[in-house]
């Protein structure tokens, strides 16, 4: 079938892009607009034409898999794109962009290229580049400056996020928001607008502004980018373009555009953000689980455990829309989870992130109580509960003796065993973990555990919820602590043992930071709570081997009473505002125990402090995949990303490993494997896959195909 279909209706032709499911513009869709373009100024009965998006929507911009191609080294050409804006500008008949659904990226800007643009009002706009670490490179940034002025323009292709289509008219990208029929109310503005000369764009200057107003616009966004986008090279690329057209004739900034655009597509940023945009896209599709296995209706929910992750879950399912009771056995437990529900709420109304009527009707959403009552109605029951595995499955034997039938029985642990907690029912096929991240209604990951016996059903419901929870749900299989926090724990081990060994927190944070993690991974521990981690290490004492190295001064300062920002103290020390400073005493700790213990004392560089948590990371991250607990390395990548703040731009662990060279990431592991022996061996997959010079990437598509 042809991407582009050619139609004409009286003296309007219609240009219609038929390339499903977003009409990306794919090799040959620019083509075949400029060839119907032609077609209508070659027919002396066309006036003016008309161009649309068969299906669900306009354009959802260039076709991202062809920017996948030109990162594996494949060419690929944007000159037809080029050729095709051109083309529209300078058509001697009037072309009216008809909008629907999303009009993003590439798709702006052909729609900017036209010389009307007339939309339905639930239609969505925007230059969303960055987020593949690009910038407009279809003359976006001189062309929407022109018509929204600089700093909307900066506003829109700095921070990539779309605009409705009332704001859209407002700012001066839209003509018209039509009701009824799109393409018969384009027609009809078609027909209006024949008889006048067609406006260009790019000959636009009155909305550029004056030097000064510009320098201050530039000054502000830069400042914002540099803080929201803290690492990213591409939103400063963006406000380059920006400039340019504040300065230069249209077609030399369209020059510094593409010169720009270029350099940020041969970006390793720009790979790891392509890459994240299909591992998104790639962790909802299961291999093995039937398509035809369809998820169970979910209308009700219910939680027990209204401790932080408790009453966060419950805060979740309300966030969406679906009622949930939520259960303690004290009244005081209670008290405190709904209290911290109220005072979450209040503060998002306070932020302005809704309005107080809607927080009333979230909170009516969730019921507070001490018992069972009304489980049996719940579709899906989450188990929230202190992380001990006698409790888990008590709770789970009451949960049993009141479920309906098909009931999801999901638990939130972060380590345990889900068979385990599964055999203390009468229906293992129902239990799967659910495991959210901290703060549960603000963190997008959802770890979807799937047990020995867990069935498909249960599997694919769970997927489906944590859309409509507005998660990434993400499968993993069952082992002591799945995939996040299993490699979470080599990871901050590494971090610990680097303060053990003299370098200061600040210090192993700071490289962290740097790199582009959220927070660093002593901060992480101290705002997680370190009794967590003591308790679980006290659980699991039996399986450390004698004579290893364990990290120690988490557990020394649990023995202080310093868990944390909880209680002002931990690896900083904490002021009521739970601003962190160091605190002289972990130092002190930290030199008596490496004294007694017989550790060196080695300052590390940045470099070291990177390579020896984020490649213990990655070998971790290599043996969960020859394992089959992860299926795939973007399942990692994506656990990383929105579950442990890795940055995105640096594509989530595995894929930086890649970017990096498995080899070299090899090497040091074995030069870190002589220097400090046991937890560094190397895994088996890292070392195969660094020896045939491949990459996880190149795993995950040949496990694909022998699938
Ligand atoms: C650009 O335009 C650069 C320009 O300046 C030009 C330079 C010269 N290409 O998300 P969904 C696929 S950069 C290829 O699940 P939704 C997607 O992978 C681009 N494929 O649906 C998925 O495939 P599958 C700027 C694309 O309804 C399927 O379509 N544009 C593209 O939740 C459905 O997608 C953007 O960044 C694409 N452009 O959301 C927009 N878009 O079924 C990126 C989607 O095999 N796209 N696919 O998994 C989006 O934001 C969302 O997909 C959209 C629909 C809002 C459109």
């Amino acid at each position: 079938m042809s991407l582009v279909r050619y139609s004409r209706s009286g003296a309007v032709a219609t240009i219609t892009i038929d390339n499903p499911p977003v009409n990306a513009l794919s090799p040959g869709v620019p083509e075949g607009i400029s060839e119907g373009l032609q077609k209508a100024i070659a027919d002396p009965e066309v006036v003016a034409v008309v161009l649309i998006g068969g299906g669900r929507t306009f354009i959802a911009g260039a076709d991202i898999q062809e920017f996948r191609k030109i990162h594996q080294g494949q060419a690929g050409s944007l000159k037809p794109l080029l050729r095709l804006l051109t083309d529209l500008e300078e058509s001697p008949k009037p072309v009216v962009a008809a909008i629907h659904g999303t009009a993003l990226g590439g798709g702006l800007e052909v729609a900017m290229a036209c010389h009307y643009r007339v939309a339905v009002a639930s239609a969505q706009l925007g230059q969303p580049e960055v987020k593949l670490g690009l910038i407009p490179g279809g003359e976006g940034t001189q062309r929407l400056p022109r018509l929204v002025g600089v700093a909307k323009a900066l506003e829109m292709c700095v921070f990539g996020e779309p605009i409705g289509a009332k704001e859209a008219l407002q700012a001066g990208i839209l003509d018209e928001i039509v009701e009824g029929e799109l393409l018969d109310a384009a027609v009809a503005y078609a027909q209006r607008v024949a008889h006048l000369p067609p406006p260009k764009t790019s000959a636009r200057t009155d909305k550029l502004g004056d030097p000064e107003a510009n320098a201050a616009a530039i000054a502000t966004v830069r400042e914002a980018a540099q803080k929201r986008m803290r690492g990213q090279t591409a939103p400063l690329a963006a406000i380059e373009a920006i400039e340019a057209a504040t300065k230069l004739p249209f077609r030399e900034g369209c020059q510094r555009e593409q010169e720009l655009f270029a350099a940020c597509l041969a970006s390793d940023q720009s790979k790891a953000l392509v890459h994240v945009f299909f591992a998104e896209r790639t962790v909802g599709k299961i291999p093995g689980l039937g398509r035809d296995v369809q998820p169970l209706a979910l209308h009700r929910a219910a939680v027990v455990g209204a401790g932080t992750m408790g009453s966060g879950i419950a805060m979740v399912y309300a966030n969406a829309g679906i009622p949930v009771l939520l259960k303690d056995s004290t009244e005081s437990a209670l008290t405190r989870g709904m209290n911290s529900i109220r005072t979450n709420y209040a503060n998002s109304v306070k932020k302005g992130r809704f309005s107080q009527q809607d927080a009333d009707k979230r909170l009516a959403l969730i019921t507070p109580t001490l018992s069972y009552d009304g489980f049996e109605q719940a579709d899906v029951i989450v188990e929230a509960v202190f992380e001990n595995m006698a409790l888990k499955k008590q709770v789970f034997a009451e949960i049993d003796a009141v479920a309906k039938p098909d009931a999801v029985l999901a638990s939130n642990t972060s380590t345990l065993n889900i068979d385990e907690i599964a055999s203390a029912t009468q229906r293992p096929e129902s239990v799967i973990g659910h495991h959210f991240f901290s703060p549960a209604h603000v963190m997008r990951l959802l770890e979807i555990v799937r047990g020995r016996a867990t069935s498909d059903r249960i599997i694919v419901t769970s997927l489906e919820l944590a859309k409509r929870l507005r998660k990434v749900g993400v499968v993993v299989g069952n082992c002591r602590g799945f995939v996040g926090n299993r490699m979470f724990a080599p990871y901050c081990r590494e971090a610990i043992f680097l303060v053990e060994e003299g370098n200061p927190p600040e210090q192993v944070d700071q490289a962290l930071y740097e790199f582009g993690m959220a927070m660093g991974p002593l901060a992480v521990q101290d705002l997680a709570g370190l009794d967590v981690g003591w308790r679980i290490r006290k659980e699991f004492k039996h399986t450390e081997i004698p004579g290893i190295r364990y990290p120690e001064l988490d557990s020394l300062l649990c023995e202080q009473g310093f868990f944390g920002q909880k209680t002002g103290a931990g690896f900083y020390r904490y002021d009521e505002n739970r601003k962190p400073s160091p605190h002289p005493r972990v130092m002190e700790l930290a030199r008596e125990y490496a004294a007694k213990a017989g550790i060196p004392q080695t300052p590390a560089t940045p470099q070291e402090i990177l390579e020896r948590c984020l490649y213990a990371l990655i070998n971790e991250g290599a043996a969960l995949l020859a394992e089959g607990i992860a299926l795939r390395s973007v399942d990692i990548d994506i656990i990383y990303i929105h579950g442990y703040g890795f940055p995105a731009w640096r594509g989530g662990p595995m894929k930086y490993a890649d970017l990096l060279g498995l080899d070299r990431v090899y090497q040091k592991v074995c030069e870190f494997y002589g220097r400090f022996g046991y937890h560094w061996r190397p895994a088996p997959l890292l070392e195969q896959l660094a020896k045939e010079g491949s990459s996880f990437s190149a795993y995950d598509q040949s496990k694909a195909k022998g699938q």
